[in-house]
């Protein structure tokens, strides 16, 4: 009888992933093989990491293990690197959640049992009806509700070829799926402050081809579950971006729009008439610039052209700025360039605006996420960068973001998404604070002659 896995293609493709390109091979199958515990290890003793995947009418779970499934009556000396993990599908995008725990398998004729630090974390016991227990802290990790213990339909039990054997490495890829789904949790709750608008704008600004156009694509994609480029990107000596874009992104492919929006622009060059005008950049900040509107790089926008808002109010404006910098081209910026960006900061000092470096075209993102993912920005090879954009513009390390956005990945990857979501959250973060820190005459309807008008009219 040939066997046929129910794991789907796609949820396939995602454990994959996780594990870092490993193979999956299908061992054993209870509804061909037999539904004791006898002819699982049978099939499946002493063939290397392992994951076991239950099937339910309700949910679908696994559990991977680094060491070798044991044989009956034994159980494994010293906990073993384990993980459970989940599929959510929501808005047709699955995704996974995972839960790390260091185990001892214990396997007997009657069931399987998981347990970590002395507790039973997880059991499978096909005499009692395929019988399935999942400690309450499973449960609620992986997002699962259910009757305790429930019965399953199937179990599968995989061979997991090409993984590292490293449990560091095991405990990383966990952890970073985890952290992951906390910032997507974080981000898909997030509310700009007191409702004072019902979306946070978030300017892009940087020389050409620094990525901003591709950061709005990386953020896009990882809501939408699949690698997507509607901003045009490229690489051309002047800017690929001619027009002022604002770019709203939805949580899955129908799903609701997010509470923010990307305002891409055109590139920022050392020559005044190639890239985008300076001058644009307070009626861009006030909310005056309308979407689609064409750059001239010769000549500024002014209240004379025929879409210029001209009563922006609070939710036009812009209420975070990030400077998008390639990390790896900061230590050749011409001086002309570094006076632009540096005339430009005055002015959004000046008017108090958010604001943020984002470095892009980071290499290796592991090397910039440690494990417990404080140390964002201090690793050695980042360091002497942010040390430099903290010099030039004063910006405040804290501040300096770094991400590797995505470029020509045909698949998402968790280590880069973290760095992405992370980057949007502490815009998301700053934006609140400015927000917050607005006077109540600024809240409302913006005068035309307001504080705020004033400041940016100097620039
Ligand atoms: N390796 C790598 N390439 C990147 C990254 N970000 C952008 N790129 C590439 O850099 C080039 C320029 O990216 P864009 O997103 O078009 O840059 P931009 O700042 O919008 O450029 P303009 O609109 O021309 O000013 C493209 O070829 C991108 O694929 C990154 O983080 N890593
Ligand atoms: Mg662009």
């Amino acid at each position: 009888m040939t066997m046929t896995t129910r794991l789907t293609w796609n949820k396939e493709k995602h454990l994959q992933k996780l594990l870092g390109n490993a193979s999956l091979s299908l061992l054993y199958k209870s509804s061909v093989h037999g539904s004791s515990i006898e002819d699982m290890v049978q099939k499946c003793s002493y063939q290397g990491s392992t994951i076991i995947m239950i099937y339910s009418m309700e949910y679908t779970i696994g559990a991977f293990m680094l060491d070798n499934f044991p044989i009956l009556y034994k159980c494994l000396k010293e906990p073993c690197p384990s993980f459970f993990f989940s599929f959510q599908e929501k808005n047709n995008i699955i995704e996974m959640r995972t839960l790390f725990l260091n185990a001892v398998l214990k396997i007997t004729d009657k069931c399987l049992e998981f347990y970590s630090s002395g507790v039973l974390k997880f059991s499978v016991t096909p005499r009692e009806n395929n019988k399935i227990f999942l400690h309450y802290l499973i449960l609620e990790e992986l997002g699962i509700i259910c009757r305790n213990p429930s019965s399953y339909v199937e179990c599968e039990v995989f061979r997991v070829d090409g993984i590292k054997n490293d449990p560091g490495y095991i405990k990383k890829l966990t952890a970073v799926t985890q952290r992951r789904n906390s910032l997507l949790g974080d981000l898909r709750a997030y509310k700009p402050y007191a409702d004072l608008v019902s979306e946070i704008r978030i300017l892009l600004l940087g020389p050409v081809g620094s990525g901003k156009s591709s950061f709005f694509n990386s953020v896009k994609s990882i809501f939408q579950g699949h690698i997507t480029r509607q901003a045009v990107v490229g690489s051309n000596n002047s800017s690929m971006t001619e027009q002022y874009r604002i770019y709203s992104v939805r949580d899955g492919k129908e799903g609701k729009y997010l509470p923010f929006v990307f305002c891409d622009t055109m590139g920022l060059d050392e020559t005044d008439e190639i890239g985008m005008c300076i001058e644009d950049i307070p009626q861009i900040l006030k909310g005056c610039v309308p979407d689609r509107y064409q750059f001239n790089p010769r000549e500024p926008i002014t209240p004379k052209h025929s879409t210029f808002i001209s009563s922006p109010s609070l939710k036009d404006r812009i209420h975070c700025v990030a400077y998008v910098l390639d990390i790896n081209s900061i230590d050749n910026l011409s001086s002309c360039m570094v006076a632009k960006l540096r005339k430009i900061h005055e002015k959004l000092l000046d008017c108090g605006v958010a604001h943020v470096a984002l470095l892009t075209k980071v290499k290796h993102c592991d090397e910039v996420l440690q494990t417990n993912f404080s140390n964002m920005t201090r690793n050695n090879a980042s360091q002497s960068q942010v040390k430099a954009i903290n010099r030039m513009l004063d910006i405040p390390i804290s501040n300096i973001l770094m991400v590797k956005n995505y470029a020509s990945e045909r698949e998402l990857d968790h280590m880069q998404d973290v760095l992405i979501l992370s980057a949007l959250r502490q815009m998301l973060r700053l934006a609140g604070d400015f927000l917050e820190d607005l006077p109540s005459e600024e809240t409302g309807k913006l005068a035309p002659f307001c504080f705020f008008h004033k400041v940016l009219t100097k620039l």
